[in-house]
């Protein structure tokens, strides 16, 4: 009886959110909401969200497109101050929205920070494009004539992002979106809706006018769906799975649609027989299990010298063995929980097909967690399969988990055959001390991101991210690159010979 009050009282004193659309916080058209659950402790609600549907996605693109063109016109310059003060809020308040991350998503408090990090540094970088934004001058065929090519926004942009870095990666759309001079509306992951929103405040706090940027919570059928197939949105920059993304890019050709695409990732960590094998070490604990696993960029592969494969195995599996898991939120904890229930079952589930597969020896690990306050949460042990060939399911398919499978090998190229040898082409890495090998693969790895003597994860802002193969769809986010998912060039052609000169016509003889 006791139990079933505090449990109502704790029902009522349940936080409510709200979706932000032309400036206002909103309920959802229909009024339901979901529950944010936090992964460590199911019986911790963070918040009730707002389950949004294609109403409140008609609206928030409706609010983005009234405000569309006073943003377009306002000068980059002034557009970029105000993400620079974005910058310092979110600057102000990091301890915060780093606890509540990992409250919702899982992640250790120093990589949630790391996450929030990320979302500052990308916003003070991307903000200074407000002073740049380069286009180019060239000469023109013709005499008096002047050509030039500037960027120009696009327009209104839709932005779904996935759970696992709940502000970085809406972050590394929002920002270019906005300085580029586009009004956006952003669905993020359903499982992480207070980071996105904890991002979005801020936004409004430093003063980006009613309408530019819009939030709608809800689930991708209902949420994602209608943004995708709405006419007035221009673009969709999507980060999730590869199958969703094949998805949105045929749902965006029907609408002429500019698709920008961050999928799946099966990337491995060579270590070649001269590597320092304890940093290699080091180096595959923290790419295979950061994050819990759960990054594009996750080191799911290890592909290892024969010469020390026995070493590096042995040295491997007894370090995973001590890794701490549990609630992100105490610091002596090094792996949190994974998401949700599905996404734990996905990942038993590879466990299981891992230990059918021939061969494949499971050293460590291989369990659900389920004593005392793990019950409460999705804790999977940290996974290790050895003697993994290169095209068993494990080695091939993305698992977003702590699993990660090594595998043999004897030559340079056997390695790299190996690496390139999956659907994915996100990221990969090698451990030598031989600059002629280093370099080698960093020539023969077919990856959008290549590291050597470090892990697969890490990338930073200032340089593109994106993979190859059915890792993207050839766009790059980050570094300059992301402006032009979000610009289009114009070409512009002054003539100013004051009479009709024809291209391709009228040749000047010399
Ligand atoms: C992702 O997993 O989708 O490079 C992004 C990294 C992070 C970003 C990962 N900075 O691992």
């Amino acid at each position: 009886m006791v139990k079933a009050k505090e449990a109502k009282k704790a029902k009522t004193s349940t936080k409510t959110f709200h979706n932000y659309i032309g400036g206002e916080w909103t309920k959802s058209a229909s009024g339901e909401s979901f529950e944010n659950l936090n992964p460590a402790d199911t019986t911790d609600v963070i918040g009730r969200f707002p389950a949004s549907n294609e109403e409140d996605v008609n609206r928030a693109v409706e609010a983005a497109k009234n405000a569309a063109t006073k943003w377009r016109r306002t000068p980059a310059p002034k557009r970029a101050e105000i993400l620079f003060r974005l910058g310092e809020i979110l600057r102000a308040n990091k301890d915060r929205f780093t606890r509540e991350m990992t409250r919702e998503m899982g992640k250790v408090t120093k990589e949630a920070g790391g996450d929030v990090q990320e979302a500052i540094d990308c916003t003070y970088y991307t903000a200074g494009e407000g002073r740049r934004l380069h286009g180019f001058t060239t000469p023109a065929e013709m005499p008096n004539k002047f050509a030039m090519c500037v960027r120009q926004p696009v327009g209104i942009c839709g932005l779904i992002t996935p759970f696992n870095f709940p502000m970085a990666i809406p972050s590394w759309k929002l920002i270019p979106a906005l300085v580029c001079g586009n009004t956006v509306v952003l669905k993020s992951g359903e499982d992480v809706p207070l980071s996105a929103l904890n991002l979005v405040k801020s936004c409004e706090e430093a003063g980006i006018p009613k309408g530019v940027v819009n939030l709608v919570n809800g689930h991708g059928a209902e949420v994602g769906a209608p943004l995708v197939g709405h006419k007035d949105v221009r673009l969709i920059s999507f980060t999730g799975s590869t199958d969703t993304g094949r998805n949105i890019a045929e749902q965006c050709a029907q609408t002429n649609k500019i698709v920008s695409l961050e999928m799946g990732g099966k990337n491995a960590i060579i270590v070649m027989d001269d590597a320092d094998v304890e940093n290699a070490v080091e180096g595959s604990l923290w790419g295979a299990f950061g994050t819990s696993g759960q990054r594009c960029t996750a080191s799911s592969r290890l592909v290892v010298h024969r010469k020390v494969y026995k070493k590096f195995c042995e040295k491997l599996v007894e370090r995973v063995k001590q890794l701490k898991v549990g609630n992100g939120l105490e610091a002596k904890t090094e792996v949190g929980p994974v998401i949700n229930q599905a996404a734990m079952e996905k990942i038993l589930g590879y466990i299981e097909i891992g230990q059918k597969e021939d061969k494949a020896k499971l050293a460590c690990g291989g369990n659900r967690l389920t004593r005392g306050d793990y019950a409460k949460g999705y804790f999977i042990e940290p996974t290790v399969f050895t003697d993994v060939a290169p095209t068993m399911r494990i080695g091939q398919e993305e698992i977003f988990g702590p699993v990660t499978s090594v595998i043999p090998f004897s030559t340079l190229d056997e390695a790299i055959d190996i690496v390139n040898n999956v659907p994915y082409g996100l990221s990969s890495a090698i451990y030598t001390q031989d600059v002629n090998q280093a370099f080698y693969a960093m020539q023969e790895l077919y990856t959008g991101i290549c590291y050597v003597n470090s892990a697969t994860i890490g990338a930073e802002v200032h340089l593109p991210f994106g993979g190859t193969k059915a890792t993207g769809n050839g766009h790059r986010e980050a570094g300059t690159q992301v402006l032009d998912i979000f610009t289009e060039w114009k070409s512009l052609y002054v003539d100013y010979s004051g009479k009709l000169q024809r291209a391709q016509i009228d040749l000047v003889e010399i």
